[in-house]
């Protein structure tokens, strides 16, 4: 396994389309493999490939509440096929986003079909943290950010400070 490097904020290929899955082979394996390490040591609760710089539908998630148990979740081409109409609101976070923090407001409840670990067709029933989770990953499969839901002004804010803490670390580098 591999600890890859995340992708930020402004960076272009976060808002790239990923392409479904073929087939679960060895390679994809090792890329849910990397993702959760990477996603382990951020640290975070989920993860989308797109976040490491590969444009492909998987997603790596581990909602446990209790560190020492990882309960590790893994996610091929994953599809919402129902949403509730009722919504729930979480403040979200994003490891493409660091330190930045809003609620936004999603369905409360989906249904999520995609391929397991194994390549083999699963369907779930999400609420919850995982519902929200979930949602914002395959967002990130279709180039969306939770950002995108705030008004113009708070998503220039939250883009200005990124762009502007970029600079600083720059300069640190140099
Ligand atoms: O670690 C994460 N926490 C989180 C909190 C609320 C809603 C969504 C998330 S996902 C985020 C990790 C991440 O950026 N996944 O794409
Ligand atoms: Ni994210």
């Amino acid at each position: 396994m591999a600890i890859k490097k995340i992708l930020i904020l402004p960076d272009p290929i976060l808002r790239k389309k990923s392409s479904p899955v073929e087939i679960v082979n060895d390679e994809i394996k090792k890329l849910m493999d990397d993702m959760l390490e990477t996603m382990y040591k951020a640290p975070g609760i989920g993860l989308a490939a797109i976040q490491i710089g590969v444009p492909k539908r998987v997603v790596v998630m581990d909602i446990a509440k209790d560190q020492d148990k990882k309960e590790p979740m893994y996610f091929v081409n994953p599809e919402v096929t129902w949403k509730s109409n009722e919504k729930a609101t979480y403040e979200e976070g994003c490891l493409s986003i660091p330190n930045q923090f809003a609620n936004i407001e999603r369905p409360e409840k989906c249904n999520i079909k995609y391929l397991d670990y194994f390549g083999v067709e699963k369907e779930i029933k999400a609420e919850g943290l995982l519902a929200t989770c979930i949602q914002h990953e395959i967002d990130h499969l279709n180039g969306i950010l939770f950002i995108d839901y705030l008004s113009k002004l708070k998503k220039d804010i939250i883009v200005k400070k990124l762009i502007k803490n970029k600079k600083e670390l720059e300069r640190i580098v140099v």
